[in-house]
């Protein structure tokens, strides 16, 4: 069922001007305007995909690329001539991108992992991805395994009178902020302001004064927590990223900050998203959901054709053309040229759902796919998500303890009801209303 503003994009129309335009979307006369709304994702990813590998996008009126085929993201993000410093973009040093864009927060952030390539990524990372590899996190097990827990019997004291919960709220929110606090120390009395100061940070609806106010009052907060800590350390990572490693260089203040910054906001924006989509996913599809049940599919499927159907993180911004680059088309013809200077988006709700790549049925939930899911929804690379073995244990204590705890756990409103927040870079849903008792 398509609505108004996307089938008239299909007819022509531009979506920038409103203008009927002879070009299609997605070309240079006639960029696709990613909705801030995010009121039909995948309605848009279909636009994207058909748009090609390589199309223009603007984004709340500033013009980038994006990738939308798997195997051109794979290959771009392993291209060095794509940079993350956003000194790099044309549009940001001459001015016309600054701090009236809404996705500012997004991609002019503390120098930090995220924003660095080559050697001093490599120093600034390899600490922190070496402090959540598959194996140092089984010390972090029990604690999830706890918090979970905790939260749970909150679900049940909130539906203990056979209303609809939240589980968004009381499940899917919580959890990931509090287990990466746990990891980099963060005070959990923090936990309140910090879920009303990102949520403002993510919306696209906020007042842009707003906004910043909301960034500096984080800056203020994570400031804050690295200087006590450097005061004094106590066994967190945080500690461990501001203590010199023998013969290492330290990490700078703002870096510390910044990295900090980074697993925060990732840690917490991205697994909520996960969980929740794998349950609402389940419930739309009960006869994959009860074969999972009964030990038929694992967990670990469920969660990562999560990840490739819906995934978290639906277009990361933001990298930069240090050099023109020429895109192969699907036909094996140029698809185009990210001219040196211009913004580059991985669009991966719908490299999640290359046909190519995943087959005829790329958009469908199919926990019975015949070959490995091999989704790129934690990216690929040297940037890819250092954190993405903790969101994959979080989900597989979290969805499991759900189910046991409420077996016959269902949606407590048809699933279109079911609203995306404003968030154009993320999958978040608004609310996940169910029954735990059916
Ligand atoms: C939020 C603001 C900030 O201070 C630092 C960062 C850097 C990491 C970013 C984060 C941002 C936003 C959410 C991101 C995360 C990395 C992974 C996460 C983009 C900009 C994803 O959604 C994949």
């Amino acid at each position: 069922m398509r609505s108004q503003p996307v089938a008239q994009t299909r007819e022509g129309a531009c979506p920038v001007t409103g203008a009927p335009s002879a070009d299609p979307v997605g070309s240079a006369g006639c960029p696709l305007a990613i909705d801030p709304m995010v009121e039909r994702l995948h309605e848009e990813t279909v636009l994207l995909r058909e748009a090609g590998p390589l199309a223009r996008i603007e984004l709340l009126g500033v013009p980038a690329w994006t990738i939308t085929d798997h195997a051109q993201a794979r290959r771009l993000l392993t291209d060095t001539r794509l940079v993350k410093d956003i000194n790099e973009w044309t549009l940001y040093r001459e001015g016309v991108v600054g701090d009236q864009w809404p996705l500012i927060g997004m991609v002019d952030v503390d120098r930090s992992m995220f924003t660095v390539d080559g050697a001093e990524h490599r120093r600034l990372r390899t600490k922190t991805a070496q402090a959540i590899t598959p194996r140092r996190l089984e010390l972090l097990r029990p604690v999830i395994e706890e918090i979970t827990h905790r939260l749970l019997d909150d679900v049940a004291e909130q539906g203990a009178d056979g209303g609809p919960v939240d589980l968004k709220t009381h499940f899917a929110l919580p959890l990931p902020m509090s287990v990466v606090s746990h990891l980099m120390g963060v005070d959990p009395a923090l936990h309140p302001r910090l879920h009303v100061l990102y949520r403002a940070f993510f919306s696209t609806v906020t007042p842009q004064a707003e906004r910043l106010a909301v960034i500096a009052e984080l800056d203020d907060i994570f400031t804050g927590m690295v200087r006590e800590k450097t005061a004094d350390p106590s066994d967190d990572l945080t500690s461990a990223l501001i203590l010199a490693d023998e013969g290492g260089e330290p990490l700078t203040e703002e870096e510390v900050v910044g990295n900090l910054k980074a697993m925060v906001a990732a840690g917490h924006e991205t697994t909520i998203s996960l969980i929740l989509h794998a349950v609402r996913a389940l419930s739309d599809h009960p006869e994959q959901r009860d074969a999972v049940l009964a030990g038929q599919v694992s967990w670990d499927t469920v969660i990562e054709e999560t990840l490739r159907w819906q995934p978290p993180s639906t277009h990361l911004l933001m990298r930069f053309a240090v050099e023109d680059i020429e895109v192969p088309g699907r036909d094996g013809e140029p698809a185009g040229t990210i001219a040196r200077g211009e913004g580059v988006v991985m669009s991966y709700s719908a490299v999640g759902r290359d046909r190519n790549h995943f087959g005829e049925d790329a958009d469908t939930f199919n926990v019975r796919r015949p070959t490995p899911i091999r989704h790129i929804s934690f990216g690929h690379g040297p940037h890819i998500c250092p954190g993405a073995a903790l969101s994959r244990l979080e989900a597989a204590i979290a969805l499991p303890a759900l189910y046991e705890r409420f077996p016959a756990l269902r949606l407590a409103v048809p699933t279109e009801e079911i609203r995306n927040m404003p968030v154009l870079t993320q999958n978040d849903l608004a609310a996940l209303p169910v029954l735990l008792h059916g």
